[in-house]
């Protein structure tokens, strides 16, 4: 088996763009850095990295003769809301948990963004103020699941992020697959990537696909994620357990070595969803030298790791560093406080 056994249902408008980021390469003084765009990968309710997962869940989905998606986030999720739009796009029903992962108290956090989106598409959004933050498996989504069976309808499973599905990891295997079709065409090999993770399945789904690669003779390279949730041991965890996963799905012939799976912590903030003055600082630097929009739950946090590593020279001066843009910025009017 590879990774080009595996049905994929189009969602996407083909590969997604990478671009350099001259000003932000300059001012860091070291490293080229260029950006590969999931935040404008799909017409489908602004896309995301989701989407390129939910690619290859579709077939899953439309072979299992369910009539509602059932899935799980935080209020301001934007997996939630891509569930929504390709629930529209499939004629499906979605039932979607919006849990209260964040302490933060923006007016209208329950309303705008991404929730916004979710109830337009036609989502039954159901809010759950009492449970917190869980990359795991949750109970509030599992009496979700019995709900829509009791009422008749046929409920199909996409947990948290889509990570713990069984196909969760194959749209960012694919990915490097991708990248390695885009470096054919424009002859720059990327020897870094930094990618933000949280529930793990967008990394572990990189790193299983470039050690395919990699088995069959392509140059290695460096996979670093930036922890975005302060829950460090349970993120490598579930990236090493997905990633694994992947690896055996797409035929890689041997489990994933320790040293493929590389998670930073420091640029988290206290908490999920929470910003700190690194994440705020990113955003606005990044804006302020490209025109380019990060969020204050994800990118903005994978940005401030990028920003130290290149400039710090963690990350080589001679390096070709490509960051995975993965969207999330959808959720900014939920937090216009930090930029009053
Ligand atoms: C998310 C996730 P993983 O969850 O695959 O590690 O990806 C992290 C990530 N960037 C990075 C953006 C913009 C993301 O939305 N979002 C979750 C959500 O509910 O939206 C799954 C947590």
């Amino acid at each position: 088996m590879s990774i080009h056994d595996f049905e994929r249902y189009d969602l996407t408008f083909g590969p997604s763009p990478i671009h350099r980021l001259p000003r932000l390469s300059e001012h860091l003084g070291g490293a080229q850095i260029w950006a590969k765009r999931e935040d404008c990968n799909s017409g489908l309710a602004f896309g995301g990295n989701k989407t390129r997962k939910l690619e290859y869940i579709v077939p899953d989905i439309l072979a299992s003769g369910a009539d509602t998606l059932v899935s799980i986030g935080g209020y301001q999720s934007n997996h939630t809301r891509q569930v929504a739009a390709l629930a529209a796009h499939l004629g499906l029903k979605a039932r979607l948990v919006q849990e209260r992962w964040v302490d933060w108290d923006d007016p209208g956090n329950d309303r705008v963004g991404n929730i916004e989106l979710s109830r337009i598409m036609g989502a039954d959004v159901r809010l759950d103020p009492d449970d917190g933050f869980d990359i795991g498996i949750r109970s509030s989504w599992e009496d979700a699941m019995a709900e829509v069976e009791a009422a008749g309808g046929k409920p199909y499973p996409i947990p948290a992020g889509a990570s713990e599905h069984r196909l969760g990891g194959l749209g960012f295997a694919n990915w490097a697959y991708e990248v390695a079709a885009q470096e054919q065409q424009s002859g720059v090999f990327f020897d870094t990537i930094v990618v933000c993770t949280v529930t793990g399945s967008t990394q572990a789904g990189m790193i299983a696909g470039f050690a395919a690669l990699q088995d069959a003779g392509a140059r290695p390279r460096k996979i670093i994620g930036i922890d975005g949730s302060a829950t460090l041991e349970k993120t490598i965890d579930q990236v090493t357990r997905i990633a694994n996963n992947t690896a055996e799905l797409i035929g890689l012939g041997r489990a994933i070595r320790s040293d493929e799976v590389t998670i930073l912590p420091g640029w988290e903030g206290p908490a999920y969803g929470i910003p700190d003055d690194s994440t705020v600082a990113a955003i606005k630097r990044l804006a302020r030298l490209e025109g380019v929009i990060t969020d204050p739950v994800y990118e903005g946090k994978s940005m401030a790791g990028l920003m130290d590593l290149v400039s710090d020279g963690r990350i080589g001066a001679d390096s070709n560093v490509l960051y995975a843009h993965l969207g999330g910025q959808i959720a900014l009017s939920a937090y216009p406080g930090i930029f009053d």
